[in-house]
């Protein structure tokens, strides 16, 4: 029997503190394409998102909004779960750390490593940046201001456990250099290799001063510190230590943005040391969405919502601009301007103008059937060649997560056929090879656009009457001739709008 190979892929799960924004949106964006197509080069994929919802800014949101935490969290999740459903995110499990699965979880993993004699109680007395629910210490401050929110942090002092983190900085350094893959992109690596040149502390894992948390296993009085909370999401999601982590666990990517990468990797990867748990395989770190060259924050006015946007000029458009205007694994802006500039020229007159001219006059001059190819000239050949050798390379750097290079091979494949359509001159001579190649070149389309864009890649599909959904396709299949002459398809409607900016 053929095994099938797993591949599980996890994003950040998301404080829902406040509503869904562009980050949230371009991370899950990310993931799913990377899942969708996976599932087409056959993998049996587990991809999961959800929201992070324990924490003392949590607890405080709630109460300035006149709610229990849990009926905040209860209404805010149904916000980001309606996120992933607007963008199309194929997402198999939406785990929420108020879920018992999970708590069950993460309260045998902290057991664990008690048990081991590797958690010690104390007291904290420090900075604590509520926002992104991180000790500091003096030296980590930017003019006295937490680095990654500019904001004052708090003085804590509480009784707490602590987690003997600093002995692991040897075994964390040998694994990261051992395993170039652990840490995406490479100055990512450096980074935290460079941080990790200074001893490392000890981490506070539990919190006495507020309640909103899971409880500490051997201690009642104790809640435990959120992100000793929510990484562990990752294997609650597979049912660790049963369920399905034995097929998924190792996870094989970790996707998160550039101001959690050391929580993923020296704080996660020190916590599955200490439990005894393969690390995962790979923790790739996304760049920011900016807007106007500056990082989006409420204070400031800049957030835009990803709901309203995709509403108003379509999922797959948005999808599109974020993938193909944000370098994977860097910063990049988002605009409307730039938004309705990518639609305009790329997706309606580039792609969706190759596929409604083939379809159409299929459609129109050829009574809706795919007429039956004769002798091959040099452009044929090219183009059939070009199917092959587009599935192979945009595959290639799908599995090496290049995504937006991935993507701008295919708009360069569908550029090709506009080209080949354009010098083949159907409305001139025999339209047959052209109309026959130009069929099977919208299908090839169709299937690598899936991850990309999947509810036009399905569209395609159906104008073009092929059998079954585009989303059981197999990769590749891409660049076979399947559409056979004598084919009927549909009459095909324009795929993309056009915007005035
Ligand atoms: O950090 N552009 O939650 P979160 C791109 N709950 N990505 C961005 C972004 C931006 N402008 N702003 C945030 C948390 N992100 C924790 C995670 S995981 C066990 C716990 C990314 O809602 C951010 O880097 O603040 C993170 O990967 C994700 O959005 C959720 O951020």
């Amino acid at each position: 029997m053929v095994k099938i190979k797993s591949f599980f892929i996890t994003t950040a799960i998301d404080y829902p503190s406040g509503m869904p924004h562009m980050g949230h949106a371009y991370e899950k964006i990310c993931a799913d394409a990377i899942a969708r197509f996976k599932r087409l080069r056959g993998f049996d994929v587990h991809f999961s998102t959800g929201t992070d919802e324990h924490g003392m800014k949590i607890e405080r949101k709630a109460k300035k909004a006149g709610k229990t935490p849990q009926r905040f969290v209860d209404e805010m999740a149904v916000f980001f779960r309606r996120l992933c459903e607007a963008l199309d995110i194929s997402y198999d499990d939406f785990i929420r750390t108020t879920e018992p699965r999970h708590a069950k979880v993460a309260q045998e993993i902290f057991r664990r490593i008690y048990e081991k004699g590797e958690i010690y109680k104390g007291m904290y007395d420090g900075l604590y940046c509520v926002e992104c629910e991180t000790y500091y210490t003096a030296k980590d401050l930017v003019d006295g201001k937490c680095p990654v929110h500019g904001n004052e942090p708090e003085e804590v002092s509480e009784e707490s456990y602590f987690f003997q983190m600093g002995k692991y900085r040897d075994r964390l350094v040998e694994h990261i250099k051992k395993h170039p893959d652990f840490i995406r992109p490479e100055s990512k690596r450096n980074e935290i290799l460079n941080r990790l040149h200074e001893p490392l502390k000890d981490l506070c894992v539990s919190r006495t001063s507020f309640d909103w948390g899971i409880p500490v296993p051997i201690d009642k009085k104790h809640v435990q510190y959120v992100w000793m909370d929510a990484l562990i999401n990752y294997l609650s999601t597979v049912g660790w230590p049963a369920g399905k982590s034995g097929k998924f666990w190792p996870a094989d990517i970790h996707l998160i943005g550039k101001d959690i990468v050391w929580h993923h990797t020296v704080i996660w990867g020190s916590i599955l040391m200490a439990a005894g748990v393969a690390l995962p395989k790979t923790v790739y770190v996304h760049g920011f969405v900016n807007i106007k060259g500056e990082k989006m924050s409420k204070s400031r006015g800049a957030v835009v919502d990803p709901l309203e946007l995709a509403d108003a000029y379509g999922t797959d458009p948005l999808r599109y601009f974020l993938i193909s205007e944000i370098p994977f694994g860097e910063d990049g802006d988002f605009s409307v301007g730039s938004l309705i500039t990518r639609n305009n020229n790329e997706l309606a007159d580039n792609l969706g103008n190759l596929i409604n001219r083939v379809l159409t006059f299929i459609h129109n001059k050829s009574a809706k059937k795919v007429p039956k190819p004769s002798r091959y000239d040099d452009l044929d050949r090219q183009l059939i060649q070009n199917l092959k050798v587009y599935t192979d390379n945009v595959g290639k750097l799908m599995d090496d997560l290049q995504l937006q290079e991935a993507l701008d091979q295919l708009m360069m494949l569908a550029k090709f056929g506009n080209e080949y359509f354009q010098a083949k001159e159907p409305w001139g001579g025999d339209p047959a090879n052209c109309l026959y190649l130009g069929a099977n070149l919208v299908k090839c389309i169709a299937v690598m656009l899936e991850p990309f864009m999947p509810s036009s890649a399905e569209r395609i599909w159906a104008f073009l009457r092929m059998p079954g959904s585009v989303h059981k396709q197999r990769w590749e299949s891409a660049k076979e001739l399947s559409v056979k002459a004598g084919h009927t398809i549909q009459k095909p409607a324009p795929l993309f709008k056009k915007f005035k900016i």
